[in-house]
């Protein structure tokens, strides 16, 4: 089985760079993805692991695949190395999920492709290189955003979940993980810190800190936790909760 290579340390910020360099989803990224993602997203594992949970709940069979069988659609969008898509083929047999999982960077999907198909053979996934805010949706069950609307200009945010919340059926469900702000000032300076604790401890130096924050300064802009509520209303939610916080991360689920 090939698994993404977990000796592939990152070390991107481990040398001074230029201050304005952005943070892109390149080819460079994309070989310490796995080791990135883990070591800087509180509670990244514990999400993942809920996913195929939720699915068991919410994904009934609704949609239907090109050979006339009765099948879950999932959608995993921004989908990276296509960890969410893994975590549930590897909970579901193959005939009863169709994931469609998306991703703008083309160093991503190829790598996410190789994984999906060497590791879930059977499995009907389908790996697409494309911008969510283009692509057309069909009708669903469950719809993943898992650390990836924040990666949007704020102002296509609401275009994007209300073409989320159209796709799915009635009972379906969005998992939307996202790193927040709070807005009270001293909180979200309390947050920030033992974030920074949290990579500390997780092994990166202050210069891999900091290069990695100016980096993605104007990339990957926050919202407050209410913000991401009132915009979930907004689209036509009419529930949706917290199910998950670990320090400046959260984890929403929202009912169709
Ligand atoms: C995981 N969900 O491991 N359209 C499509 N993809 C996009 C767009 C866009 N407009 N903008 C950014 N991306 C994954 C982790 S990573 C989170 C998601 C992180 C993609 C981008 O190419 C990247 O692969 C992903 O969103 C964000 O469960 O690195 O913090």
């Amino acid at each position: 089985m090939s698994q993404p290579d977990p000796t592939k340390h990152d070390i991107l910020f481990t040398t001074p760079l230029d201050k304005a360099a952005r943070f892109s989803f390149d080819e460079q990224v994309v070989a310490c993805f796995p080791d990135m993602i883990r070591r800087s997203v509180p509670g990244y594992g514990q999400v993942l692991a809920m996913l195929p949970i939720f699915a068991r709940r919410h994904c009934k069979y609704r949609q239907q695949s090109d050979s006339g069988q009765r099948v879950s659609r999932v959608y995993d969008l921004g989908c990276s190395l296509g960890a969410a898509s893994m975590t549930l083929s590897g909970e579901f047999d193959p005939q009863d999920l169709q994931i469609k999982a998306i991703d703008i960077s083309p160093a991503m999907t190829t790598e996410a492709t190789t994984l999906l198909s060497d590791n879930y053979p059977e499995h009907d996934i389908e790996v697409i290189t494309a911008d969510i805010r283009d692509v057309e949706l069909e009708p669903c069950d469950m719809v993943i955003l898992n650390l990836t609307l924040q990666f949007l200009p704020a102002a296509d945010r609401v275009a994007v979940l209300e073409k989320i919340h159209t796709a799915l059926s009635e009972g379906g469900i969005l998992v939307l993980t996202e790193k927040t702000h709070a807005f009270d000032e001293q909180y979200d300076a309390w947050l920030v810190e033992r974030y920074y604790d949290f990579k500390r401890a997780n092994g990166y130096t202050e210069m891999e800190i900091s290069g990695k924050r100016n980096a993605l300064e104007n990339v990957l802009i926050t919202d407050t936790l209410d913000e991401h509520h009132a915009r979930l209303d907004q689209v036509g939610f009419k529930r949706h909760l917290t199910w998950f916080q670990f320090l400046n991360f959260v984890s929403i689920v929202a009912f169709k």
